[in-house]
């Protein structure tokens, strides 16, 4: 076997978050509510009915956890921005004090030599904005527009790197499919409509983003790479379904200005025609994408699948995660190289990957053990770096998730943090993965091959 190339010289390690998941006191300071608040205080939502009302406390405890990252050694911190606590009807009047929050933390990180890495949208859509439609109502791009450029002209001095949307396939689905997410729709002929506004408020965001910013914005999606059960042509096609469902669907428009021919045939009726304008939108030129990975799924056919014919299969030999998502390093080198394919040589940074595994309380020397943490970072920066190998442009990687914190509606009940948090006192306690991932940054990569 080849040996690994070592990461480039100015490889960006970081780690991530987002805003509802760690921040609390979701109301402080004018801030406004979002569907995630919403959601949270409706029963029977959430794990143990647990909300976002304290979560990690980072709102009051940033600076706390910013002097935590340089501990760590972090170069970059990924956050996401609440839009409700900086506009809290979600258009119109703007909350100084909820903006000063995201300028204070912006201080702090570059204070302390950490390069902030900004996300306008990570789920927490103002409640506001929902009563009207939320992203069924097409208005909602250029809501998301004005909303960026606030951001933009406040923090764009000091921000470099910013994203759009985060995972808009995970707000489709979860959100106006499902129903397992904010705000808790399950209907068929919404999510497409809804996945359309999403792309068309990206398109927005970038076009405001050439008139009042100077560095990069890109945008941020989940992929999980499809492998097919069997060769058989009924499991080839689900899993040609599946994939243009979950990992083309986004990128496909974003980039190409088109959508994947599998829509139309997924959704049948309720798949819209929508105006070359809108594509025209869409397409926006950007600086980079943001992949996170966490898995991948093995299709079969399955007719009662409906509308994918086509549902995951179990490894017997495999690692499931306590989310119950499979191991699979591989997917990570794949899913590098697939995007090179099929979507040109863009810069990519890794804006998450990580794993929810039990670690056991006890600390060590003040360090908690996570072994399947350490083995799963390990394994997905050796992936990272066969694709590299393999000639993809991966110029960064951000763990998910610096700190535990609400696993959305499975609450604090599944862990992804390195770094440890104990929801009764807010104590913070770095896990091993945190300390590996120390020498893995000092290093430059270098201790993945002592
Ligand atoms: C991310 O989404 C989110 O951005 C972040 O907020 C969240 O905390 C983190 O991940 C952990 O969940 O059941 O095998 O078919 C993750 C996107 C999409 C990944 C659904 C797992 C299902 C895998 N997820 N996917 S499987």
């Amino acid at each position: 076997m080849k040996p690994l190339p070592p990461f480039p010289s100015d490889f960006l390690w970081g780690a991530a978050t987002s805003a509802y998941q760690i921040e609390g006191s979701p109301l402080a300071d004018g801030a406004g509510p979002s569907i995630w608040q919403r959601f949270a205080h409706t029963p029977k939502m959430m794990v143990g009915g647990d909300t976002g009302d304290v979560a990690c406390d980072h709102y009051r405890r940033y600076k706390d956890d910013v002097a935590l990252m340089r501990a760590l050694g972090l170069q970059s911190y990924r956050f996401s921005i609440s839009w409700s606590r900086v506009l809290p009807e979600g258009r119109g009047r703007v909350n100084e004090k909820g903006l000063d929050f995201y300028s204070r933390l912006v201080d702090e990180l570059l204070g302390n030599g950490i390069e902030p890495n900004a996300t306008l949208f990570h789920w927490d859509l103002p409640a506001a904005l929902d009563d009207r439609g939320g992203w069924l109502n097409p208005d909602i791009a250029d809501w998301f527009a004005d909303y960026a450029s606030v951001m933009y002209r406040k923090l764009d001095g000091r921000v470099k790197m910013w994203a759009t949307l985060n995972e808009p396939w995970v707000v489709t689905d979860g959100g106006y499919l499902h129903g397992a997410l904010a705000p808790g729709h399950r209907n068929f002929y919404e999510a497409p409509i809804a996945s359309h506004h999403l792309m068309r408020s990206h398109g927005r965001a970038v076009q405001a983003y050439r008139a009042e910013g100077k560095h990069r914005i890109g945008l941020v999606v989940n992929i999980e790479p499809k492998y097919p059960a069997s060769q058989s042509p009924e499991d080839l096609a689900a899993t040609k379904r599946a994939e243009a469902y979950m990992n083309r669907q986004y990128l496909e428009p974003a980039i190409h200005g088109r959508y994947p021919p599998e829509m139309q045939e997924i959704f049948g009726d309720a798949w819209p025609d929508w105006p070359q304008e809108d594509y025209d939108l869409i397409r926006q030129p950007i600086d980079f994408l943001g992949l996170n990975y966490y898995t991948r799924n093995v299709v079969k056919h399955d007719p009662q699948a409906w509308p994918l014919w086509g549902s995951p299969v179990k490894q017997t030999q495999a690692t499931y995660t306590e989310t119950g998502w499979e191991v699979f390093p591989q997917g990570l080198t794949d899913t590098l190289v697939w995007m090179k394919q099929h979507y040109g040589d863009l810069p990519i940074y890794i804006t998450e990957n990580g794993s929810a595994f039990y670690d056991p309380p006890k600390a060590h020397d003040g360090v908690i053990d996570d072994p399947l943490r350490v083995d799963y970072l390990k394994k997905h920066l050796n992936a990272v770096r066969a694709a590299i190998g393999q000639g993809v442009d991966v110029r960064g990687y951000y763990g998910w998730s610096l700190l535990d914190n609400l696993e959305w509606s499975l609450g604090f009940s599944k862990r992804f943090g390195m770094v440890h948090v104990n929801f009764e006192t807010l104590e913070r306690t770095p896990k091993a993965s945190a300390k590996l991932y120390s020498r893995i940054i000092a290093s430059n990569g270098g201790v993945l091959d002592a």
